[in-house]
């Protein structure tokens, strides 16, 4: 099985509350504010990791949790952070949030937080000032960031080779790298993309076999659709046709049909320079593979090489790596710290939705109003609503925030009712 799709729960560690406390020492009679912060709550990220091959450690675990922080703690002493929880994931692994942001992970130690931890609360010496040297209330640590994500795996490989089933494709593979797949005389032997590597002078190709396409692959039919995908980020495709099929159909007929397949399933697909390898050759006369070649070269024109090969005595697969060394562009190695790197990772973002900032103000009923809105919500969250001292600095804030303007523009008057958070308040500002 190759696990190619997963979905799985990130949830960021808590921030650390602040602290409140005072200093105490035998000669100073009433010392001053030294609660310390709390931690930040530790990230959940991913990390495109080498030594992942597919997503299936993910059917095993679907939660994933990063530690939370430490509080702060009297003597100025902030809490310490919670650690961040790297999760691995295979080259090529492309994630999508809750959100719809897409994120494409493809060069070895690129990394994408997926689940940002809760910031820590300031500790009451924060909040000491002229006007309050004693504040007698810290924040708390705020919640991390939690929610599901999906993985997608589409393999990275620089060559896909294609085709119908029993054209050939994997004993192909298995000839020209180390690659082991099953082979046999009958059509859907291959039933997941397989790997292999292919050696040259000073780089190596990953070519991928896939299961055989067949006409309406790219609506479900066969087994190809799902896999399709796997050699969408290919540099080249080889279109493996048999020279002599059993079933006795016509090669040119059976060429057409993928060629349709590719373009329905994906325009770009399409668009890839191609190497038609004639596959079997063995099986019929060398005049009639020489015939068959010259004839689809001229079918074809000169941007597609055309190659005779056989799997069994292993002609032409040389002169096949030879070409895809040669077409398959180098694929530049990207540092992933350097800018260029950062440019590499801004350009596979395809979409990221703007994070709502704002808050929103509504009368519910006579005397009674609503706000809501993150940065609110937050600022409640922050603060312990019994003690006084918090409630204050939280009225302060609001009017700060533009909420208590927001509210008279309604037609708040001191006194009204205002549920924040879905709790009431009885607001008296001024
Ligand atoms: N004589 C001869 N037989 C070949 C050659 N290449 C493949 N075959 C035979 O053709 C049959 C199909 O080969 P596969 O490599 O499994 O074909 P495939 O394209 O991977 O097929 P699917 O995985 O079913 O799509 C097997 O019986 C192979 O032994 C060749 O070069 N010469
Ligand atoms: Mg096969």
């Amino acid at each position: 099985m190759l696990y190619d799709k997963a979905r799985i729960f990130v949830q960021a560690g808590h921030g650390g509350n602040g602290c409140m406390s005072f200093r105490r020492e035998a000669h100073v009679p009433r010392g001053g504010p030294d609660g310390g912060d709390g931690g930040h709550g530790g990230d959940v990220v991913l990390v495109c990791d080498d030594s992942m091959r597919d997503l299936q450690s993910f059917k095993r675990r679907a939660h994933y949790k990063a530690e939370r922080a430490r509080h702060g703690e009297g003597s100025n002493r902030h809490g310490a952070d919670g650690e961040t929880l790297e999760v691995k994931v295979p080259p090529g692994t492309q994630v999508t949030m809750d959100d719809g942001t897409l994120h494409d992970l493809t060069i070895p130690g690129q990394r994408v937080t997926v689940a940002s931890g809760g910031t820590g609360g300031r500790g009451n010496k924060r909040f000491a000032g002229s006007t309050r040297q004693s504040p007698r209330f810290a924040e708390n640590g705020l919640a991390g960031e939690e929610r599901w994500i999906d993985l997608r795996l589409k393999l990275l490989a620089d060559v896909g080779l294609v085709g119908l089933p029993n054209a050939g494709k994997s004993s192909l593979l298995g000839r020209m790298t180390r690659a082991a797949p099953k082979v046999a005389d009958y059509p859907f032997t291959t039933l997941e993309p397989v790997l292999g590597t292919l050696d040259g002078e000073n780089r190596q190709l990953v070519i991928a076999d896939i299961p055989g396409l067949i006409e309406g692959a790219h609506e479900g039919a066969g087994l190809g659709h799902d896999f399709l995908a796997h050699v969408e980020r290919t540099a080249l495709l080889v279109h493996v046709l048999d020279l002599a099929p059993l079933d006795g159909s016509d090669p040119v007929d059976n060429f057409q049909t993928i060629e349709e397949e590719l373009r329905q399933h994906d325009e770009r697909l399409a668009a890839l320079p191609r190497i038609v390898a004639l596959s079997k050759a063995d099986l019929v006369a060398p005049e009639r593979a020489e015939e068959e070649a010259a004839a689809w070269r001229a079918r074809l024109g000169d941007d597609v090489p055309v190659l005779v090969t056989s799997s069994a005595t292993r002609q032409g697969l040389d002169e096949l790596a030879l070409e895809l060394f040669r077409r398959v562009p180098v694929r530049e190695r990207v540092d992933v710290t350097s800018v260029e790197g950062e440019e590499a990772l801004a350009e596979h973002m395809v979409f990221r939705p703007a994070a709502d900032q704002g808050f929103h103000v509504e009368q519910v009923d006579e005397g009674v109003f609503r706000v809501t809105g993150p940065p609110v919500e937050r600022l409640l969250a922050r603060h312990d609503l019994e003690n006084e001292e918090a409630l204050a600095h939280i009225e302060h804030r609001l009017n700060r925030m533009g909420v208590i303007r927001a509210l008279e523009a309604a037609g708040f008057e001191p006194g009204d009712d205002v549920e924040i958070a879905g709790m009431m308040f009885e607001l008296h500002p001024g």
